[in-house]
Formats: structure tokens, C-alpha cells, sequence
């Protein structure tokens, strides 16, 4: 699972992850390793008034609005791995950080008989963290590769504390 390995939340996007685009090589080596059945992205996904936005009262810049470039996955990331897209946040009125929420998602995996995840991506506070804690929730295993996430650090630690919560949570976080 790819969360949001966007233009938007690398360097030079509009709400650019640190070091964002330096996953790259490591997503692109797992979406190719043939122990994973299925290789899902997300997208966030945000229609142009979204709520999340500073000009509608809240926490972001504007980010990821629907069918423009900063939405678009980011073009370092080998394509032809990804077997399915899941667009998310499009709810206006909620910030939609987890792939699980208003998708299809959940049901899309258990058709396919899918029960262990490798959640990675962008970003490590926000949505992986959410996409991460709503798959166990949802009773899937969990893990999550370290070397192949980005976090935001609004506030320093940030992403230490959010991998900490998935492993609270039950997921394998390691490397
Ligand atoms: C995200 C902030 C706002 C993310 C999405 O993908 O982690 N963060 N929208
Ligand atoms: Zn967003």
C-alpha cells in the first residue's frame, strides 16, 4: 500500500514532505518484490474548495486538488507495479487521511483475499499513520517499512511518535 506518493508532498509541491521523494528506489523495489499479491496507491484526492484548506479554515495550503499535476503520482515511482489507484479525501468536509475512509478499500482487499499489508508512503504523521491504524482496526496485519516513509514533523517527533502509535497498535515497524 502506496499513500500518497504525490507531487504535492515532495520537494517542490505544495505541502512538501522532507525529504519526500527520497522513498523512491525503496517503494519501487517493493512494489516489485513478488511476495506482495497486490500493489495499491492512494491518492489524496481533494476537490478545489476542500475543507482541509487554509482558505476554507483549515490546517494545509492547498494540496492535491483533483486532476491537476500536484496530484499526480509522483513520476519517479514505477507505474506499471501499481495494480490499482484509490482516490481519497474527497469528502469535503472531512480530512480524509485514511485510505480506508470513504473508499472502497477494505472491500477491494478482502475480494481479494488480502490479509497482511505493507503500509508505506507519504505521510508518516498523517496518512500512513491513518491508512496504517484503520487496516488493523479493520483486522489486517500490519507493517511498516521504515525506509520507505516521510513524515511532516509539524512539530518535532511527530513521526517518531506516529510510528510508535502504529506499533502500539499491533503493526511491525522495522525495516
Ligand atoms: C496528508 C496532510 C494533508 C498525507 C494529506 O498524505 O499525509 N497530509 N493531506
Ligand atoms: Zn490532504
Amino acid at each position: 500500500m502506496i499513500v500518497d506518493f504525490q507531487n504535492d508532498f515532495t520537494p517542490g509541491g505544495a505541502l512538501a514532505v522532507p525529504e519526500g521523494d527520497a522513498i523512491a528506489d525503496r517503494l519501487n523495489e517493493l512494489a516489485a518484490d513478488p511476495r506482495f499479491d497486490l500493489v495499491v496507491a492512494t491518492r489524496d484526492w481533494h476537490p478545489p474548495d476542500h475543507g482541509s484548506f487554509a482558505d476554507r479554515g483549515g490546517p494545509w495550503p492547498v494540496h492535491c486538488v483533483q486532476d491537476t499535476d500536484g496530484a499526480e503520482l509522483h513520476p519517479a515511482l514505477d507505474r506499471s507495479r501499481v495494480d490499482v489507484i484509490v482516490d481519497k479525501g474527497q469528502d469535503q468536509d472531512t480530512e480524509g487521511y485514511s485510505g480506508f475512509q470513504g473508499t472502497r478499500l477494505g472491500e477491494l482487499l478482502r475480494e481479494r483475499g488480502i490479509d497482511r499489508l505493507t503500509v508505506v508512503g507519504l505521510a508518516t504523521d498523517y496518512c500512513v499513520k491513518n491508512t496504517a491504524l484503520d487496516a488493523l482496526r479493520e483486522g489486517f496485519e500490519v507493517e511498516v517499512d521504515t525506509a520507505a516513509v516521510r513524515g511532516v514533523d509539524v512539530e518535532e517527533g511527530d513521526s517518531e511518535r506516529a510510528l510508535e502509535e502504529m506499533r502500539d497498535a499491533g503493526a511491525k515497524v522495522g525495516e
